[in-house]
């Protein structure tokens, strides 16, 4: 991320998270870059637009000092961290974002709500807002990225009149925006979208969680929602909108190339030979669907047990909020179910699933992209999916098939060119795996070349520039027509 001055001024990107993690060793700070499907798409956007990123470092620095240090090591990244206190992150982070919204936003039944986090959340918004006034200037473009901020921007407008300072503010939701009947459900539900309804541009994933979100604004708040994406509330006009976000496709072409992944692809074509590889990689989160996914995997093998030698699943289950009692439940459920499906469907010539409760160096994920005949993803919700993006970008050589649950958003865009199914449904799973595997050479071209077309025409980089370049006509003519 190098810039120069002036164009840094022009927008700033806010995020939870920074995209590096600092860490202190032997008392020094270092700063690593943190992987996840926001990072991935912000990430792709850097090649054509500058910015300066703000968010919470990770981890709790007090002494002013320490500070200092902190914000000169990221300053070579255009990074500003904005400092929280690891109690108030913590209840901010896990407490109200992790326990209570994300699950709502996800579908997820049996609402949780304390007023401990949320009064942390409203604490982190205001410290966000604070930060992000006295930094921006008249005309600098904000853009909010996703549910732990859903108060900043009502917030931060506020502060910015105070300040006599004119900016637009852009806000986009990186998860799905469920139907108005289950968002009810939140006893908060009105001041998180009197919260976004702030912003002069609102993007959602899909149309779908876009109207949801109007629809919900009309029927909680009783907002003008006449015309189409437009949404009228407290004599302001807001402008809401569907932008698709994609990856950086040249990243994985130029890294399939280096001879490290050449070698890399030929070990494990070696190693795999005669056989068809199936590959997954997931946040272990119970939105990724991963217990129904090893559970269709075992029906698979039970309706075709002459392919216990012949098909591996390389599952990959990245660790995540391991500090969320939810996710360190799971975890345990999923290695209890990856030994029982090895202990019934090994032989000795070997295991038909391989579950690695880790994260793998990109270089790794590339080359089992690409081997793989099959990618099988199993959302039960999920607000895109970048994974699926991911392995198309890998499979130019092969025309690999990608398995994909109905519920994921990018199945809303893909469903031509994979096999959808229901991940609730272990025999339509079991069916959409034999199919994908099975699938004769002219259709898995004719669905391939549907695919690869909608990845490498929508990447990060023009979600990133159709955002802004919207926002920058709302900035100069707030109460045009969206
Ligand atoms: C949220 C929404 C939405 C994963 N494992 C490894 C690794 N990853 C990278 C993948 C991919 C990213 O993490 C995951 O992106 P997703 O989009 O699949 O999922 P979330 O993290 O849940 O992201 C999601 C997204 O935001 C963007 O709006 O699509 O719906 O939930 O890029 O490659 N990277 C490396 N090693 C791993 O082991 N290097």
């Amino acid at each position: 991320m190098g810039y120069s001055t002036d164009a840094k001024r022009n927008l700033i990107i806010v995020s939870n998270r920074l995209p590096l993690s600092v860490k202190r060793v032997d008392g020094a700070f270092e700063s690593s870059l943190s992987s996840g499907g926001l990072v991935t798409a912000l990430s792709g956007l850097t090649k054509s637009t500058q910015f300066r990123w703000f968010g919470w470092p990770g981890i709790e620095v007090k002494e002013l000092q320490d500070q200092k240090e902190v914000l000169k090591s990221l300053e070579q990244h255009n990074a500003s961290p904005i400092f929280l206190d690891s109690d108030l992150a913590h209840e901010h982070y896990n407490g109200f974002s992790n326990r209570i919204l994300w699950p709502i936003l996800h579908y997820q039944s049996g609402v949780l709500y304390d007023d401990t986090p949320w009064q942390a959340y409203k604490r982190v918004n205001e410290l966000f807002a604070d930060a992000i006034a006295d930094a921006a200037e008249s005309g600098t473009l904000i853009w909010v990225h996703d549910y732990h901020l859903m108060l900043l921007p009502e917030l931060l407008r506020k502060r910015l009149q105070d300040r006599g300072k004119a900016c637009a503010i852009g806000f986009s939701l990186h998860t799905p925006f469920p139907a108005g009947d289950f968002w009810r459900n939140l006893p908060v539900r009105k001041h998180l979208i009197e919260g976004l309804l702030s912003s002069d541009l609102i993007g959602f994933h899909t149309d779908e969680y876009k109207q949801n979100f109007i629809d919900t604004c009309a029927s909680l708040l009783g907002a003008g929602t006449q015309i189409p994406n437009q949404i009228q509330y407290k004599n302001r006009l807001v402008c809401t909108d569907k932008f698709i976000v994609g990856i950086d496709p040249q990243k994985f072409a130029d890294t399939l190339k280096t001879p490290e992944v050449q070698d890399r692809i030929k070990t494990l074509k070696e190693r795999y030979k005669g056989m068809k590889v199936i590959v997954g990689v997931d946040r272990l989160d119970y939105i990724k669907g991963l217990t129904q996914k090893l559970k269709g995997f075992d029906s698979f093998l039970e309706d075709h047990p002459e392919l216990r030698t012949k098909v591996v699943l390389i599952q990959v289950a990245v660790p995540s909020r391991e500090d969320v009692k939810e996710y360190q439940e799971l975890e345990t459920e999923l290695c209890t179910i990856a030994g029982k499906i090895n202990g019934k469907h090994a032989t000795p010539e070997g295991t038909p699933l391989l579950y690695m409760h880790r994260s793998v160096p990109f270089t790794e994920l590339t080359a089992l992209y690409s081997v793989a005949d099959a990618c099988l993803l199993t959302s039960t919700r999920d607000g895109m999916n970048l994974v699926s993006f991911e392995y198309v970008a890998c499979q130019e050589q092969n025309h690999g098939v990608l398995v994909l649950s109905e519920f994921a958003g990018a199945a809303t865009f893909m469903r031509d060119g994979s096999i959808p199914f229901h991940p609730a449904n272990t025999t339509e799973m079991s069916e959409a795996l034999f199919a994908a595997l099975n699938l004769d050479d002219k259709e898995r071209q004719r669905k391939f070349e549907f695919l690869w077309d909608f990845v490498t025409k929508n990447t990060s980089a023009k979600w990133g520039s159709t955002f802004i370049e919207k926002l920058s006509r709302r900035c100069s003519h707030s109460s045009a027509p969206c």
